[in-house]
């Protein structure tokens, strides 16, 4: 069976590798409706050789036989027309924040909590691309030693503010001002990701630490966050110092990683090898590796995670999901 799927923002940095990763995968599908705001109306975009030309989204688009729609246009977009393309018994797959932490809404990461996503009302959320990354490799070690507590370090690339991120490095790099950031990221970090909230931690690092807890189906769990903007083009590195209630073997500890479903262990010190952004740029795993035990606590380990934010932690996670979902339910 093939499948008719829509693409809310088709022309942005996520929606275009959307596009990528379903070819790619090979994903059953029988018809595009790309749909995007009217500054893209009218563009071409070629999909398996065949052209689709990008419609401006309004209120009537869902009236059009789409069975899942995956959403990349930001918060506001998604508020608005999630809510009608579920009225018309589409589901939606949403990359924004919006409805992340609703009790109706499964918040999936395929190889954690697969068995979440048929619990929808039409509504899926893809988690924060940090939050992705790192509960691959925490999942499989909160089954084997119980986490007791989480302290998350982000260094995060540009790209997780889209073009304007992007923009920014390129421009400073040629001592241009930024325009998407308060001050320059070229030769520079920002301790600043998404906006700040009065409790001092900005929204980014309340994703961290909520969604991680909703993911991993641990309520009580103790987290705290850290997220930095680095001036790194594409791929998230994360540094998790976890704590365990049950004691460990480091051996052990590292063959449950490696057993683990979507992750690649680079982790030999002497000779150099660990994940770097520019190793997992372009790929689809998650890279583990500097696992040391942490000799501060009873039982504890740091944990060096990177990704591509772009692939993993967003278009590629999506797409995964649509995989569940018409494996199991259409
Ligand atoms: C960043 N993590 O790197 C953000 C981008 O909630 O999906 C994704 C924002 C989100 O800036």
């Amino acid at each position: 069976k093939n499948y008719n799927i829509g693409i809310v923002g088709a022309t942005g940095m996520v929606g275009r590798t959307f596009l990528k990763i379903l070819e790619e995968k090979n994903f059953p599908i029988d018809h595009l409706y790309l749909f995007a705001s009217s500054k893209s109306k009218g563009e071409k975009i070629l999909f398996r050789s065949k052209e689709y030309v990008v419609e401006e989204l309004n209120e009537d688009s869902f009236n059009k036989p789409i069975d899942i729609a995956l959403f990349s246009a930001g918060g506001e977009i998604s508020k608005k027309f999630a809510p009608i393309a579920k009225s018309k018994k589409i589901v939606v797959i949403d990359n924004s924040s919006t409805w992340r932490l609703y009790d109706d809404v499964p918040l999936v990461v395929p190889e954690v909590n697969p068995e979440d996503v048929l619990k929808h009302d039409y509504i899926i959320s893809n988690p924060n691309c940090s939050t992705i990354q790192s509960v691959v490799p925490l999942k499989p070690l909160d089954d084997a030693y119980h986490i007791k507590r989480i302290i998350f370090s982000t260094y995060q690339a540009v790209s997780g503010s889209g073009v304007g991120g992007v923009k920014d490095l390129e421009n400073g790099l040629k001592n241009i001002p930024p325009k998407k950031y308060p001050y320059p990221i070229a030769f520079n970090c920002l301790p600043h990701i998404d906006e700040f909230t009065d409790t001092g931690y900005t929204k980014e690092e309340l994703k961290m630490i909520y969604e991680t807890r909703k993911i991993l189906h641990r309520n009580d769990l103790n987290i705290t966050a850290t997220t930095v903007r680095v001036p790194v083009m594409y791929s998230h590195s994360v540094s998790a110092n976890v704590e365990f209630d049950k004691d460990f073997e480091l051996e052990e500890l590292v063959n449950v990683l490696r057993k683990a479903k979507g992750i690649i262990l680079m982790d030999n010190p002497k000779e150099n090898i660990y994940p770097m952004p520019i190793i997992a740029e372009g790929t689809d795993e998650v890279y583990v590796g500097r696992i040391r035990r942490d000799f501060s606590v009873k039982s504890g380990v740091n944990l060096w995670i990177v990704a591509d934010n772009i692939r993993k932690g967003a278009a590629t996670n999506t797409v995964q999901i649509a995989e569940l979902l018409i494996k199991n339910q259409f």
